[in-house]
């Protein structure tokens, strides 16, 4: 049997380990057929990731530390040589200093500012511009990850609230520039999970606990599920969407208190 998204091409920006849930997102999309590239942001993380990539079939593995635009050119440049086209982008990176998760918002420094929208907000539209080229006419999806800190506080959050919301808005931006050309932009909107990332936000855990007292599925997400709604909003089921953003959180952002 065919399957959904056989001989479609992706890049999957931010898997670190096997919990990150950029990872989740490449099993649902390779189990689904398509072919892919994995990115990694340093040498110390480009053995971890191409064991990982070596448990999908005919994926690539290539530096991409998005605070070195000559990486951003490099990386879609390579991934035109080798894929002649792009079909999905999967952006699911982000970057704080530990420092500025946690404590009161205000004191955040010019500089972590500065570097928090450099990798988790800008980095979007720095990626979008070169994967133009090769998505232009097949139909492609932009996908990104962000967190209901965009719009509501939520403590310990701090400047990484503020670079959702402009990544946000960002992908509201893109998707009316990108949607006469084809390609759809949108984010899902997940629920906490316990990642690399995760941990540097400071009582995280206490977090997890609450929200599985409280959200109307009484408990919390997984990468997995963010991985399968990936795999919606990539494939031709999520034709009629772009500029949205999904939430998959176990219902907790429809919650008064
Ligand atoms: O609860 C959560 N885990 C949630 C995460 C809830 C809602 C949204 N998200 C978002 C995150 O904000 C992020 O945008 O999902 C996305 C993926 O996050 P993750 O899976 O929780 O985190 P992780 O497995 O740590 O992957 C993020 C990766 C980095 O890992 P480390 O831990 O090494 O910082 O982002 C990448 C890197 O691989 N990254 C970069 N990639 C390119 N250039 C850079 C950079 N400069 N900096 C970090």
């Amino acid at each position: 049997m065919q399957r959904l998204l056989e001989g479609k091409t992706g890049v999957i920006l931010g898997v670190a380990n096997k919990r990150s849930i950029a990872w989740a997102c490449a099993r649902s999309l390779s189990d689904a057929g398509m072919r892919l590239v994995f990115t990694y942001a340093g040498e110390r993380l480009a053995a971890s990731v191409t064991k990982l990539a070596e448990e999908i079939p005919g994926s690539l593995v290539l530096p991409c530390d998005v605070t070195h635009p000559e990486e951003i050119d490099a990386l879609f440049e390579r991934v035109g040589e080798e894929f002649g086209g792009l079909d999905t982008l999967v952006h699911a990176i982000a970057f704080a200093r530990r420092e500025e998760l946690r404590g009161d918002f205000y004191h955040t420094s010019k500089e972590g500012y500065m570097l928090a929208h450099e990798v988790s907000a800008y980095s979007l539209t720095a990626c979008a511009r070169r994967a133009l080229p090769l998505m232009e006419g097949r139909e492609g999806s932009i996908i990104t990850l962000t967190y209901i800190g965009s719009e509501r506080v939520i403590p310990n959050y701090n400047v990484m609230g503020i670079a959702k919301a402009a990544l946000e808005a960002s992908v509201r931006y893109l998707a009316a520039d990108l949607g006469p050309r084809g390609i759809r932009v949108n984010a899902i909107s997940a629920g906490p999970i316990r990642t690399l990332s995760a941990s540097g936000v400071k009582d995280f855990g206490e977090m997890l606990d609450n929200i599985a007292r409280t959200t109307p599925l009484r408990r919390n997400v997984t990468a997995q599920e963010v991985g399968d709604t990936c795999l919606f909003l990539a494939g031709p089921h999520s034709r009629g969407i772009t500029g949205s953003t999904i939430f998959v959180d176990a219902g907790f952002h429809i919650m008064g208190i």
